[in-house]
Formats: C-alpha cells, structure tokens, sequence
C-alpha cells in the first residue's frame, strides 16, 4: 500500500477535480505491476495496473489507495470495481472508502458481490492526507484552503531592504505547493507591490489558476499575473468599466462579488465557493496582509503554512493586521534550511 501511495502521487497537480490513486498488484509476496491515474479524463490507477499485469492479474491480490469505482452517469471511464473482477483478481487491500457519493461503499459492495475478499483500512490516515482535497470538496463542494506565509522573526511579510524573507529551499517547498494547488489566491496589494508572475518554475511544473481579489479594479492591465489568460479576477459590481474591457479582451474572466460585512472587502466564503463551482478542489493564499488576515479572521483555511526566518527586518508591513490570532493547538514544525516551517491545521 505504500508503494500505491507513491505511486497515486505521480499524479499531483495532474487529475484534478478528481483524486490521486495508485494501485499494486501482487502476487506470493512479489510486485507484478503498478499503476497511477495520471490524468484528469484518463485511465484510472487499477484500469493502468491491471493492463500492465495482464494475464497475471488472475488469482493475485490488489492494493489500492482508494475505492475502486463503479459505473455512474457522466463518468468518463470504466468501472475498475468490473475491471478488477474480470480480471480475477482475488483480495483487493482498499487504503480508504470513495466519499464521492456516486461511489461511497457501492464499489466494496460490488466487489464482495462477485466474491472478491475486501480488506479496508489499510494506512488509511495516510491516503486521507494524500486526498485531501479531492475529499474536502466532495463533502462540501468548497477548495482545501492552504495559507501560506514568510515572515520574520518580528513578524514582518515586506521590508524596503529585503526582497525575500524566506530562504531558497522553502521557495522550493512554494514551488510544489504551485504545482498541487488547483489555484492561488492573492489581493490586489501583492498584485500593485510585488508585480509577481505565480506561475510554477518547478521542472515539469504545471501553473494554476491565478485568482486575484481586486474589488475596484486597481491592478494595472500590464501586470504580469495578466500575462496569459490563465487568471480570474473577482471584483465588486461598480469597479472600473474600462479596466474590465481591457482585461475580458485578453480572455480573463471577470467574477462580480458581493462585498464583505465590513464593506471595503469580497466576501471571500463567496470567493471560495465560486471557485468550488468552477472545479477548483484547492487554493494556495499567498497573501499579503489583507487576504491573509481575512481568512484567518473567518476562519476559512484548512492549513497555514508558515514559515519563520531568523531575521529582525525592523521597518516593513506586518504578517496580519492587529488582533488577528492563529491557534498553535494543532501545528508542526519542521526545519528547512535555517527557517522554521510551522504546518498549523484548523481543528
Ligand atoms: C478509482 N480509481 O484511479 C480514480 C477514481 O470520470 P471518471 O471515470 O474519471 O471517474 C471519476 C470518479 O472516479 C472520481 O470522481 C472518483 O469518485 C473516482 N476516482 N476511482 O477507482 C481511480 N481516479
Ligand atoms: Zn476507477
């Protein structure tokens, strides 16, 4: 099963809105094939391995990281539930059940049927973790939101002296989380100050939609997260008419939203549900102030990633606007170069 769960992550960054699966076959203790799915609209994990094991599918056992599936309308593969039983494969080892609820438990249900032995639960938590946000949003139809965070060690995000706070590894670490994420979110203060592209430089990367909260429109048309079309801008009913035009004529969506309470901001819960609606399973925040202050303020994260650097910038724009508190109940820390990175999960 461990070997399945590498494998399923061969896909990260490539399946969504679907969920990352591997899958092994074996037999008397030996490895004959493994598979992953690869590809949003393509062959499932068990669908790849069994091909890969043929005729020597027959009589062996089967892991996999997830349910396998059954046939459900607008589904754009086959059944690997019917696969794996005509293949004759004989134990199949399940890590965690579908929560999708087209599939949920029909699949072990299907399987057991055919009289395939079912074990389920294996590393279970693990291949929860690995599925985090195909599981979020198929149980409330919302992205798994990742805050994430440099700051010194006086708790400064941006000095006139400093260019980057964090050290080049944990800018590594930003590259992943890039290429996992379906999206990054950031306001228009990042957009104005920081003109960054997003994009993900990783080898092999993929980019994600770049979603910027700009109520009035005040990102310039030249900045360079407008650089190709691969962007959504959302923005208050009134903003700038022409600013609009121009952008729409470069194909970047413009989403309308309503304001927030306090009236100056989106509301972001809506922010995040218009992503669900678009298919987006997970968001990378990446700031600044504002944003990043929001959304721990309404509790809309599921992680906040933040890492802490062994500087005192002195001068410079604080992480989060006074009051604002992040609960340390649930973190972990791990250390990344000279920088310590605190994973804090929302209980
Ligand atoms: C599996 N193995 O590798 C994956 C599964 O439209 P389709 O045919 O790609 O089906 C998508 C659904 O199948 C997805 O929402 C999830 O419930 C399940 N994904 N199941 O047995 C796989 N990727
Ligand atoms: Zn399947």
């Amino acid at each position: 099963m461990r070997r399945a769960l590498e494998l399923a992550l061969q896909g990260c960054g490539r399946v969504s809105p679907n969920p990352l699966v591997g899958c092994v076959i074996a037999k008397g203790g030996r490895i004959i094939a493994g598979g992953f799915h690869g590809k949003f609209g393509g062959p499932h994990a068990e669908a790849d391995a069994l091909g890969k094991a043929g005729a020597e599918a027959a009589g062996a056992d089967a892991y996999v990281t997830l349910e396998p599936c059954v046939r459900f309308e607008g589904k754009k593969t086959p059944s690997c539930a019917e696969a794996v039983v005509k293949a004759g494969v004989k134990r199949v080892f399940v890590a965690v059940r579908d929560p999708n609820p087209n599939v949920a438990g029909k699949g072990i249900e299907l399987l057991k049927q055919a009289g395939v032995e079912v074990v389920e639960g294996i590393c279970e938590d693990d291949a929860g973790e690995a599925n985090k946000f195909f599981f979020k949003f198929v149980r409330t139809k919302r992205p798994y939101v990742i805050l994430k965070m440099a700051v010194s060690l006086d708790g400064k995000i941006w000095s006139p002296e400093t260019s980057s706070i964090s050290n080049p590894q944990f800018a590594g670490m930003v590259q992943k989380l890039r290429n996992d994420c379906d999206a990054i979110l950031v306001g228009s203060g990042t957009v104005i100050t920081d003109n960054p592209r997003l994009t993900c430089r990783m080898p092999q990367g993929r980019d994600p939609l770049r979603a910027i909260v700009d109520c009035n429109l005040e990102s310039p048309v030249n900045s360079k997260v407008f650089n190709d079309a691969n962007c959504a801008v959302f923005c208050l009913r009134n903003a700038d008419g022409n600013k609009r035009k121009a952008l729409e004529k470069r194909g970047i969506r413009i989403i309308e939203t309503e304001a927030g309470e306090d009236g100056d901001r989106l509301n972001l819960e809506r922010v995040f549900a218009t992503l669900g609606e678009m298919k987006i399973t997970s968001v990378l925040v990446e700031g600044g102030r504002k944003i990043a202050s929001s959304v721990v303020r309404e509790g809309l994260y599921d992680e906040c990633v933040l890492a802490i650097a062994p500087k005192i910038l002195g001068e410079g724009t604080p992480a989060f606007e006074s009051g604002v508190e992040i609960g340390f109940g649930n973190a972990s820390v791990q250390t990344v170069g000279d920088n310590a990175v605190f994973t804090i999960r929302k209980r």
